[in-house]
């Protein structure tokens, strides 16, 4: 699948792109239906929400299930980060779910990723891309993420590792920072129903508020980055930046039907 020069524009002028009736009905609850047992494991990938201990994102996902095995081969992924990129050599940084859940699911503070690809990885450029497919409807009130639209090309905004607010460590850019960004571009939030496909940058400052609503909100996230501007340090586990470089190849186009035909 590619996107269209009009899309590629877009991308390049905002930062994000939401990409509607990416999958459909069938696949989105064939990927659901992995996520009660994938939660339940007790493993250091899964880490839980600060106050209430639900999942608030579980990692490694294509080397823990099949079906998320081949999600993060899929053409409508892979192929329009490959586009996007200019290379077709990308490996697989990062696979997970971001759970937000009902009620308690907590904030993601401003960042942008590759501040934390950068300090933590040694990741030299702000290259990779992370490719989200709606597991739930996304609406206003149950935690949508927030863009600030061109904040990718004001340059690499300061930021600060912040271990307290949630559970998850983020390198965060400063309000004052944000205030000036939201100042130039604004805030759009990403929403669309299940199903939709959301592509942004490495750079790009965005978070997303907490979950108040009694609607769970759960994102499929997959960061793709080129095997040339691959990590140089080896601090975070696995699961959290892939030590294995193998270059994806993408799979048919019906690679989750045919998963679950033949599942029965
Ligand atoms: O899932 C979310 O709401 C935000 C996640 C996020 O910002 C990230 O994974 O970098």
């Amino acid at each position: 699948m590619l996107l269209t020069s009009e899309q590629l524009g877009r991308f390049r002028e905002d930062g994000f792109l939401v990409l509607p009736g990416l999958f459909g009905a069938e696949e989105v609850a064939a990927l659901r239906a992995e996520l009660p047992a994938l939660f339940a494991e007790d493993t250091p990938a899964n880490f839980r929400e600060k106050r209430s201990g639900v999942v608030r994102t579980a990692m490694g996902l294509h080397l823990r299930n099949p079906v998320y095995a081949r999600l993060v081969r899929h053409p409508r992924l892979v192929e329009p980060a490959m586009q996007m990129l200019a290379d077709d050599r990308l490996y697989v940084q990062q696979a997970k779910v971001n759970a937000k859940e009902a009620f308690t699911g907590e904030v993601w503070q401003w960042h942008y990723d590759f501040a934390t690809h950068h300090h933590e990885d040694g990741v030299p450029a702000p290259l990779a891309l992370n490719l989200h497919v709606f597991l739930d409807d996304v609406g206003e009130f149950n935690g949508p993420l927030w863009f600030i639209r061109g904040s990718h090309r004001d340059g690499p905004a300061p930021t600060a590792l912040d271990t307290a607010t949630t559970s998850y460590p983020l390198w965060t850019v400063a309000e004052d920072v944000v205030a000036r960004l939201v100042g130039l571009g604004g805030i759009v939030s990403a929403k669309g129903p299940a199903g939709t496909g959301l592509i942004f940058g490495d750079s790009l400052v965005h978070g997303s508020p907490p979950n108040m609503s009694p609607f769970p909100r759960r994102i499929f996230s997959l960061i793709l980055n080129p095997v040339s501007n691959a990590l140089t340090r080896h601090r975070r586990p696995d699961h959290q930046h892939h030590r294995d470089l193998t270059p994806v190849v993408p799979l048919g186009d019906d690679c989750l039907r045919s998963a679950m035909r033949a599942a029965g």
